[in-house]
């Protein structure tokens, strides 16, 4: 491949020296003899002309040249030499560089491209400025942590951008399990989850408030934020995370970014930033963090989050995330099932399922879910008897009326109800529910959900 640069001085030159061109080898067409023979001195192939002369070209033999790259300080020279070139060559690829903001655009010639100096510089700039902020922040964060303990701590009911960030961050200050745990107040419960705790091998331990800083430890929060918590953590080293700010709260450092979909996405700059090539258990559960945050790069997702998948992906096990995705259904959820399956209304379009006393929550959302595939069928609705609660969980088809809106206004006064268009849920407790419907029985938990398909009826009867 040959390239020509041309310019009417050694800008180019000086930009380009250094580049490393495998597949060809540039040459630099400027307009003096004098900055020629400079560059010639500085090891380049230059040769020297009137750069808006048909002859110049003639004589470099430009049917030899693939590519040219022009500068020229003024737009109009830069114009003229480009319908030049083109005039000569019809198969010749340009890339003209300007300074202007809105440089001319040919949209009749695919092989000449526009670039804004600024723009590029801008863009260069952009990543190094962040890898520079994030090395700095890689530094800070070590510095704060010190030798002490560490407790890194995780919302209820972890997910997987929580727990491969929080395994990062214990990678970033080279620590282990025994000096820097991951807990939570809660515990991992949905089945996923599960399965990439065990099959990643990474502990997360429970914790009370007043172990919170037992021996001194210090308190370092990822993918949540200290307002999330009903009670005062006390003092509180570290929050990183991307959640919109609730409430002000007070920490020694933090970093927070709304705009990434993910938490595991601003771990995986840190460990860029610091050099750290990722293990492949570390990589796997930042890239299942990332996929499952974003919904798989679709939902609330930018370029950091896109830039940090594609970073990652080399080094994790994807034939394990395929199985964190697929967990073994335990026997005995597959019965509740099997029963819930057999308790099955039709109604219009209308799926109701009670499945009565279960253990998990989980099961309720996924039989919503998996009505939604029976014939016909726009809205599933499932309630079930969790401890001393009812959750009624409604799924839709996503072009009717919204779920979460309904949900609301039958349920919000007695218990916390809502969600999206789509999909919804209502948690009431067990004696608010009986204060208003008398007692608890499968018959009676199927009657409240009665409202809701009228409710629904009327709203198709508006159209
Ligand atoms: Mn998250």
């Amino acid at each position: 491949m040959q390239y020509l640069a041309i310019c009417e001085d050694d800008l180019l030159f000086q930009f380009m020296r250094h580049v490393a061109i495998e597949d060809g080898e540039i040459r630099f067409l400027v307009q003096d003899e004098s900055v020629a023979r400079r560059i010639k001195r500085l090891g380049g192939k230059v040769s020297h002309g009137d750069l808006l002369k048909e002859e110049t070209y003639k004589k470099l033999k430009l049917h030899y040249v693939d590519h040219a790259i022009i500068f020229l300080r003024e737009a109009e020279s830069q114009d003229r030499l480009c319908r030049l070139l083109r005039s000569l060559d019809k198969g010749l690829a340009i890339v003209s560089l300007t300074h202007e903001k809105n440089g001319k655009k040919d949209p009749d010639d695919p092989l000449l491209r526009q670039l804004q100096l600024t723009a590029t510089f801008e863009e260069f700039w952009a990543a190094h400025l962040l890898d520079t902020q994030n090395r700095k922040k890689v530094q800070n964060i070590r510095s704060l942590l010190g030798e002490e303990k560490v407790h890194i701590l995780l919302q209820h009911d972890p997910d997987p951008d929580a727990i491969g960030s929080a395994l990062a961050l214990r990678e970033l200050l080279g620590r282990n399990r025994a000096t820097t745990p991951i807990v939570t107040f809660g515990g991992v419960t949905r089945p996923e989850n599960i399965a990439m705790i065990r099959l990643l091998d990474i502990q997360i331990d429970r914790i009370t408030y007043e172990d919170l800083h037992k021996d001194g430890a210090r308190l370092a929060l990822v993918d949540v934020q200290p307002p999330y918590f009903d009670k005062s953590l006390g003092r509180v080293d570290l929050v990183i995370d991307h959640h919109p700010k609730r409430a002000n709260f007070k920490a020694r450092f933090t970093d927070l970014r709304t705009p990434y979909g993910a938490t595991a996405t601003i771990f995986t700059e840190y460990i860029r930033a610091a050099g750290i090539e990722p293990s492949q258990r570390l990589a796997t559960a930042l890239l299942y963090g990332i996929k499952t945050d974003t919904l798989f790069l679709e939902r609330g997702s930018n370029l950091a989050d896109l830039s940090a998948f594609t970073y990652l992906y080399p080094f994790a096990n994807k034939a394990m995330i395929t199985r964190i995705e697929r967990p073994a259904l335990p026997r005995e959820d597959l019965e509740a099932l099997g029963r819930a399956l057999s308790r099955l209304q039709l109604d219009n379009g209308v799926a109701v399922i009670h499945m009565g006393e279960i253990n998990r929550e989980d099961v309720i959302p996924q039989m919503a879910e998996f009505c939604l595939q029976i014939e016909g069928v726009e809205w599933g609705v499932v309630s079930g008897l969790v401890n001393d609660r009812v959750v009624i969980s409604v799924r839709n088809v996503g072009y009717v009326k919204s779920a979460g809106e309904i949900l609301k206004k039958l349920y919000d006064d007695i218990g916390s109800a809502g969600g999206h268009r789509a999909m919804a849920k209502a948690v009431i407790p067990l004696d608010r529910f009986k204060e208003r419907f008398g007692e608890v029985s499968d018959k009676v938990i199927r009657d409240a959900m009665v409202p809701l398909i009228v409710e629904r009826d009327i709203e198709s009867a508006h159209g």
